[in-house]
């Protein structure tokens, strides 16, 4: 659904089989690449959000070297997990973009996590989508545009929902103002997972065949 400045909603795109099934992938990538608790840039304070990665790519930041994309989880060394098919296959099927998906990005929103209003902006190719994707707790999802001072609107995402942002929404600002602890009994623990899923680079750009 075409919800105007390039945001595309799609409200219970994933039946609770599964949004199941998405998560025992997601909770088999973090046993080999753990939730770590990103730091802004400068400041060195921590995000509340908890992060990891999968796919070839992962979006990391730190106080010395800030906002960027490594092969690497930061803590453990390792490369991040492949991006499970299933994840792929929503790109696949919503993106209509001609190459896939390079980093899907795990954010983890306990009760009082929050994410400040940004931009979407350390990827060298604006021309693909972002899909995003939630499970558990609901979000208030607060959807900008372009510019900081441009009005924004409020969008409950619930488990199972799914947002693509292109054209204008490539670029524009949003954030999570907070999650609603306990509106979902997904996550045994509580709390939420995004999943954000982004191309890097350009389309034509080649990977390296895993081994
Ligand atoms: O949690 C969300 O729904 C949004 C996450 C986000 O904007 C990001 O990771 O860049
Ligand atoms: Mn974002």
């Amino acid at each position: 659904m075409d919800i105007g400045g390039g945001y595309h909603y799609f409200p219970g795109f994933l039946d609770r089989d599964a949004q199941r099934g998405l998560l025992a992938l997601i909770r088999a990538v973090l046993a080999s690449a753990p939730l770590y608790t990103p730091l802004m840039p400068g400041s060195g304070r921590p995000m509340s959000v908890r992060m990891s990665n999968c796919g070839p790519w992962g979006w990391v930041t730190d106080r010395e070297r800030g906002y960027r994309y490594q092969r690497r989880h930061p803590e453990t060394g390792e490369k991040w997990p492949p991006m499970p098919g299933a994840i792929a296959a929503l790109w696949a099927e919503l993106c209509a973009y001609p190459a896939m998906a390079e980093s899907c990005l795990i954010n983890y929103y306990g009760a009082r996590a929050r994410m400040g209003l940004h931009r979407d902006q350390d990827e060298e190719d604006f021309s693909a989508p972002i899909l995003s994707i939630s499970l558990g707790d609901e979000a208030l999802f607060r959807m900008g545009g372009p510019a900081r001072k441009d009005p924004t609107r409020s969008l409950r995402l619930v488990s199972g929902d799914l947002v693509l942002m292109t054209g204008a929404a490539r670029s524009s600002y949003h954030g999570i103002d907070r999650i609603v602890p306990g509106s979902s009994a997904l996550l045994e623990e509580g709390g939420r997972f995004n999943l954000t899923c982004r191309r890097v680079h350009g389309p034509d750009w080649q990977h390296e065949v895993p081994r």
